[in-house]
Formats: C-alpha cells, structure tokens, sequence
C-alpha cells in the first residue's frame, strides 16, 4: 500500500526555539517511518520579513541540521531548501490567481506581522499564505504537521485545493492539519498569552535550540509567572501553565503528575528542575547540531539530494495545473 504523504516546513528567520522543536520538528520525525515526508526549509516565506543575506544563509544550513538533529533522517525523508525548487514560487502564482483578497485581509499572522512592520508593507507577507498553500499542494500532502498558529493558513491551503478541484477537475489532494493536542502553542517565557516566537526582540521571550546550559536556566529563572505561588495548571497561571506543558512534553510526566511533584514547593525549585529537564533534552540535540554543521560537505550532499527528489514530485504536480489551466506545453 503506498504510503500517506505529509509536507511541512520551517522559516530561516532565526534561530529555532523549543516553541518551533515541540510544536513542530520532534512531531516531524515522529511521522517519517509511517509517511512519505517531505521537510523543507522555507527560505522563500523568511525573505517577507527583511533578511540580512549573510545571516539568511547561516540560517538555512543551521535549521537544515537542525532538521537532522531532532531526528529526521535524509534516506527516510525528502529534505530540501524552498528557493532550490522554483516549483513553489510558479504554483504559487497560479494560486494567486484563484485567492480572494478578502481572504487573506483576515489572516491573523499577517495582521500580527503588519503592525511590527514598518509602513512600507510589503506584498510578499500579504500573500505569504498562498505561498504556503503552493508548498503543501505541489507535494499532493494529505497531512500537514503544524504548531496551532498555522491552522489558518492551511484552512486557506484546503480552501484553495477544493477550488481549485471544483473550478477545473480533480487535481489536488485536500491536506489536513496534523496538530498535537498538547504543546501546540509554546507561549513566550516574558508574555505568557502571547506565542513563543523566535523573531522576538526580547530574547528572555525564548530559548533557542542553540542556547548554553547558563541561557537555558537564566531564561526559565526570568519566565514571567504570578504571585499566587503555588504550581497549577490554570488560565488564571498563563506563566506557570506554559512552563508545565514544556516540562511534560520534554520530560514525558502527565501534568497531574507534575502537580504533584510541586505542590507545596516554590516557583524556584520548579523552576530550576525544568531548566535541568530543558538542558537534558536539548543536550544530544545540541551536540548533533553541531556534528552536521562542522561537514558542510554532508549538508551539501544532503540540500542537493533532496532538491532532486522533490523537484521531480513537484515538476509532476506543476505540469497537470499548466495542463488544466490552458498554458502551451514547451514540447
Ligand atoms: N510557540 C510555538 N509553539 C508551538 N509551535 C510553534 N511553531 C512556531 N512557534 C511555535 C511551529 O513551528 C513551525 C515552524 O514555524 P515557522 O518558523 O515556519 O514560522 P512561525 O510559525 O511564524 O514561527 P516563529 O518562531 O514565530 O517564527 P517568526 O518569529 O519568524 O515568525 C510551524 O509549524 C509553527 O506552527
């Protein structure tokens, strides 16, 4: 029986934090014995926020080990760079074509993105979704594996797919979100309502992947908690309820669990326990990292493959839209 295909990808727009590892690489290299997985990362969607072009490229290489780091094995999975495969920036047009700017004017990542930006918005994070759903659909991906700030737009990616379909005949897949129940939104250390983002100006906000064993424990010691003093999983304890759900994903205890192993103990002994749960998990990670990123010829070996493998997937896709949609073959 041939295999489910899943498709998912991550922004060079910095360095990885434990929001962008739970809520979307540790569940990647979950799927990939079971699907055929694709894995990108995708350069094209960071340049909608202005890139420097010396740290855009430190970026790629570092979440394409990153990738490999957390688990996902290049020989199981087609892991690739966005930019390699020009598939996405055509399909991406076409879909453009089909998109309603009411649409997109109600996409809640762009209207968080716009107020940060300066006034010279660029179209690039207007149609940064349609992007995306040219991504997922080239692949014909039946599952796509997000964090919860990404529902919208693959509400969109479906949206497009059906349209699509009904307006020329079957053509696409109709993906579906694969979101964890738990730990889908890592919340910032500093703003506990607000999503965990590596873009972040505040760098207490995150811990990245990358951070030293003193960062890691600093940052925890800051998070932002409440003066109630006691470890409960409430909203009224948006700080404490954040930190429980990275212990327990990281740590595999049950919330219950946690609870109890903290009741009647201060927020400093929580609190310096899960820095040592963050530092042991992100340990091995670390020190693989930094394996692939010393054989640049490795890393190179491993982008080039995969851009092979997955154009020729996404080339097969592009030509039966071309086809569908009236454009000349070139012969
Ligand atoms: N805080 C989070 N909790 C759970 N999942 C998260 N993801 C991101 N932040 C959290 C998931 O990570 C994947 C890759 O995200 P991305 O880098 O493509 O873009 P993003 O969602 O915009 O992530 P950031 O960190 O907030 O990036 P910037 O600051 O550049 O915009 C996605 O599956 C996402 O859901």
């Amino acid at each position: 029986m041939e295999k489910k295909i899943v498709f998912s990808g991550v922004q060079p727009s910095g360095a990885l934090t434990i929001g962008n590892y739970i809520g979307a690489l540790r569940n990647f290299t979950e799927l990939q014995d079971e699907y055929d997985c694709n894995y990108c990362v995708v350069d094209m969607h960071a340049i909608t926020i202005p890139q420097v072009p010396k740290n855009l490229r430190k970026n790629t290489l570092d979440v394409l080990a990153m990738y490999m780091a957390s688990g996902i094995d290049p020989d199981k999975s087609t892991l690739f760079i966005q930019s390699h495969v020009p598939a996405h920036a055509e399909l991406s047009w076409v879909l453009n074509t089909i998109t309603y700017m009411g649409q997109l004017n109600r996409m809640t990542q762009f209207k968080e993105k716009s107020k940060k930006s300066d006034e010279n918005l660029n179209a690039g994070l207007f149609t940064y979704p349609v992007l995306m759903a040219a991504d997922i659909l080239l692949y014909q991906a039946d599952f796509v594996p997000v964090g919860e700030d990404q529902k919208q737009h693959l509400e969109l990616s479906r949206d497009l797919a059906e349209r699509f379909n009904s307006r020329y005949s079957d053509t696409f897949t109709v993906p579906e979100p694969l979101i964890k129940e738990f730990g889908a939104r890592i919340m910032s250390l500093q703003d506990p309502v607000a999503k965990m983002s590596k873009s972040d100006s505040d760098t207490n906000a995150y811990i990245l992947l990358q951070d030293s064993k003193d960062q890691i424990a600093r940052k925890i010691k800051r998070a932002v908690t409440d003066c109630i003093g006691s470890v409960n999983y409430t909203d009224e304890q948006p700080g404490i309820k954040n930190l429980i759900n990275i212990h327990s994903v990281l740590s595999g205890m049950s919330v219950d669990e946690i609870i109890k192993l903290y009741s009647g103990k201060g927020y400093g002994v929580f609190k310096s326990e899960l820095a040592e749960v963050v530092i042991d998990a992100l340990d091995p990670i670390q020190t693989r990292y930094q394996q692939y990123l010393d054989n640049k010829d490795f890393l190179e070996k491993v982008y080039s493959e995969g851009a092979n493998k997955a154009e020729s997937k996404a080339r097969k896709t592009l030509r039966k839209v071309y086809k569908k949609i009236g454009f000349v073959p070139r012969g």
